[in-house]
């Protein structure tokens, strides 16, 4: 991935930014200014950034105790960089094309098929997963393993919540998930910059973590198309390639399943992908890291400042091997 990368904090100087989006479309660049800056404070009476996505309910986490790792305390990035600097190799292999690339992405009648090992398999269209639950408010921090970070607001529902309505079966380990495959929508499903489906997997009990979330939007929003509309995981701990977008299967499964990263390359993109900063990437060190809309670099933290609420889930286990 790092070698298509330019860094971030060319894009995000701010005048440099300004520059490309002008220069990309001379519209749209009033609008966005109006949103720099602007700080997300939550949903109740204070003034959200500009977006185009509907707004939605979200419960706040703010009233959660601080050991459940739910709101991290740094600055939310803004809506903008989270919004227009993306991954998302189904469209473009351009971080900041993938929002105009993506732009009326249809998820219309969306369906997340949950199946496998369980006792009650269902196809859940949105409104059965908002009937699970009201979408709860989650600000991570989010560590690309290109060793870029955002801190994000997410709205979604616990992935366990999904799982137990499923009911999985005693002989279910492992959890695998699937994005759309559809290259009239997807266009860059028609290049071969990776195998597709995208496919990404968990153990069951990271799965059920309460830390894992299935995330339906961002800063009180549904989730834009860049972003992996309507559905998509997220998994803080981990690096960010986990957390595949626009989802449309969920299997539980008795064996470590396939994943994307590790399947092109596996001496680079590790299966487990826990942020290690003392695992380097073959090309480059992961011991610091870029955070999006700062100057100056961060020390990474191991299991990206989580390791109290998820270390013990890899106890006896040698980090380095499974990395
Ligand atoms: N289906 C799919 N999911 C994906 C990707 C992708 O290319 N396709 N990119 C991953 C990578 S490398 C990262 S860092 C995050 C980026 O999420 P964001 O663009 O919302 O910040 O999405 C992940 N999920
Ligand atoms: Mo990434």
């Amino acid at each position: 991935m790092e070698d298509r990368v330019t860094p971030p904090e060319i894009y995000f100087n701010r005048r440099q930014w300004f520059n490309r989006r002008q220069w990309l479309r001379g519209g749209i660049v009033a609008g966005s200014a109006l949103a720099t800056g602007a700080i997300y404070r939550g949903l109740k009476g204070r003034p959200l950034p500009v977006a185009k996505t509907k707004q939605i309910e979200v419960v706040s986490a703010e009233t959660l105790p601080p050991e459940s790792g739910f709101v991290v305390d740094d600055t939310p990035t803004s809506y903008r960089a989270i919004t227009s600097y993306n991954n998302f190799y189904e469209f473009t292999t351009d971080k900041v094309d993938v929002a105009r690339v993506a732009e009326g992405f249809v998820t219309t009648g969306w369906q997340v098929e949950v199946n496998g090992l369980v006792d009650a398999p269902k196809t859940f269209t949105m409104a059965d997963l908002a009937a699970l639950g009201p979408a709860e408010e989650r600000i991570y921090r989010m560590r690309c393993v290109e060793a870029w970070s955002m801190v994000i607001p997410w709205a979604g529902i616990p992935l366990a919540r999904l799982l137990e309505a499923v009911r999985p079966q005693a002989a279910a380990t492992h959890v695998a998930f699937e994005t759309l495959y559809d290259p009239e929508r997807m266009p860059g499903q028609k290049t071969s910059v990776l195998e597709w489906p995208y496919i990404e997997g968990l153990r069951l009990d990271e799965a059920m973590h309460p830390l894992t979330l299935l995330a339906t939007g961002l800063y009180g929003r549904e989730l834009p198309p860049q972003d992996g509309a309507p559905v998509r995981l997220v998994v803080p701990w981990k690096y960010g390639f986990k957390g595949i977008k626009s989802i449309v299967r969920i299997s539980l499964v008795s064996s470590q399943p396939q994943t994307s990263w590790n399947r092109y390359a596996p001496g680079e993109y590790g299966y487990y992908a826990n942020v290690n900063p003392a695992v380097d990437h073959p090309r480059w060190s992961q011991a610091t890291e870029q955070r999006i809309g700062e100057v100056g670099r961060r020390a990474t933290l191991p299991f990206n400042g989580y390791a109290e609420q998820v270390a013990s889930l890899y106890d006896g286990m040698d980090l380095a091997v499974h990395f």
